[in-house]
């Protein structure tokens, strides 16, 4: 006892000293209470720079707790929850949209920002389309979910002439049934699966048509027996080490395999397409639930992400574009001219955004996915 009260009294003393216009004698001498210098972050896994955190509390004393996802629904369920006790969530767009809906977000302050003028104001109006006005949330990095593949296994198994720049090579039951010796792995997530699968049919991607969908798992099905494992993160090092020789996944965690497959140096070499038929783009979105406990050093995290030297170092990290035009000049050259992270004008064409699903396209979808996984 006699310990907490010298504590409390030094503590308010310290806080008296601090106060540059201290009441006078016999005024309020209250203090507000200060505000707890903790953040609570929950962002994708093998998605920030090393330094990106310790460099954040280093500069402003605020303790940051960061958890990790690998899966839209797995944060989604946690929101609709609600009470996730986080500052600061990523969310893909099409995702985050219905959670707006849903009422799941504070709707951002951005006269509490300093570095919103770095973003690019063309990506900005494409993501108004699911976020109106960007009145919710500010997009951290985006990709695309392509192929990647071990090239010496790939080849070694569909021979020298296999054209390597198609979803032919994991969408075919006869080919992938090559692969599968050597280890595939896709996206645990049918949100991103469903629709390459459509567009490879010639179906539109995006439809909502039971019907339609349900060509996309009638594939997925033939296809089933020849996939070693449904993760979203495990592929990385998978990749990395030649536990598996094909992936459906996302570009920065492909090309981070191809960077920790050379640093290995064990001649393993891994490759990403986006292929020729077109593929899905995502945007990941910053976000601050409602309730969250710690608003104020929430702005101040993600007004630091969009600081031009801090986005550029998350990015030649992990190997995704931003929509920070200002991040540009100090991005590595190599991930400006990787082709894999920045579409060429030609790739871009074939690239489509996600649809927003209904609860009940949603539910099925997972029904669907379900059953695929477990076999029931
Ligand atoms: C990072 C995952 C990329 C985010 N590991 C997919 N939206």
């Amino acid at each position: 006892m006699k310990i907490k009260m010298t504590v409390l009294a030094t503590a308010l003393l310290a806080a008296a000293c601090s106060n540059q216009s201290a009441p006078e004698a016999g005024g309020d001498a209250a203090q507000a209470p200060e505000a707890p210098k903790v953040l609570n972050v929950y962002n994708w896994s093998d998605y920030i720079a090393e330094d990106t955190i310790a460099n954040f509390e280093k500069e402003t004393g605020v303790k940051v707790t960061y958890d990790v996802f690998d899966s839209n629904e797995v944060l989604e369920a946690k929101l609709l929850a609600g009470n996730t006790g986080y500052d600061i969530v990523v969310p893909s767009l099409t995702f985050l949209s219905r959670q707006i809906q849903a009422g799941v977000f504070q709707p951002l302050d951005k006269s509490r920002f300093t570095q919103y003028g770095n973003l690019d104001s063309e990506i900005m109006a494409l993501l108004a389309k699911n976020d109106a006005d960007n009145a919710h949330s500010v997009p951290y990095l985006w990709g695309t979910t392509g192929i990647g593949y071990n090239v010496a296994k790939v080849k070694a198994a569909l021979g020298d002439d296999f054209p390597l720049d198609s979803w032919a090579m994991v969408f075919e039951p006869e080919t992938l049934a090559k692969l599968k010796g050597c280890g595939v792995a896709i996206l645990d997530t049918p949100s991103e699966i469903i629709p390459p699968v459509l567009d490879y049919l010639g179906e539109e991607p995006n439809s909502f048509d039971e019907a339609v969908i349900q060509k996309a798992v009638d594939r997925l099905a033939l296809l089933r027996p020849s996939i070693t494992y449904f993760h979203s993160s495990q592929y990385i090092n998978d990749l990395a080490n030649g536990d598996i020789c094909v992936a459906i996944g996302w570009s920065g965690d492909i090309i981070q395999a191809q960077a920790r497959a050379a640093e290995a140096d064990k001649g393993v070499e891994v490759s990403y397409i986006i292929p020729k038929e077109g593929a899905p783009m995502w945007f990941d979105m910053l976000a601050i639930p409602k309730g969250a406990k710690n608003v104020d050093n929430a702005y101040l995290f993600i007004d630091y992400l969009m600081r031009p030297d801090v986005m550029a170092g998350v990015q030649n990290y992990v190997a995704y574009a931003s929509a920070n035009q200002a991040a540009l000049p100090m991005v590595d050259q190599t991930i400006l001219d990787d082709p894999g992270i920045y579409p060429t004008p030609e790739a871009r064409q074939g690239l489509y955004t996600l649809a927003v699903l209904p609860p009940e396209v949603d539910r099925l979808f997972t029904r669907h996915w379900t059953t695929l996984k477990t076999g029931k």
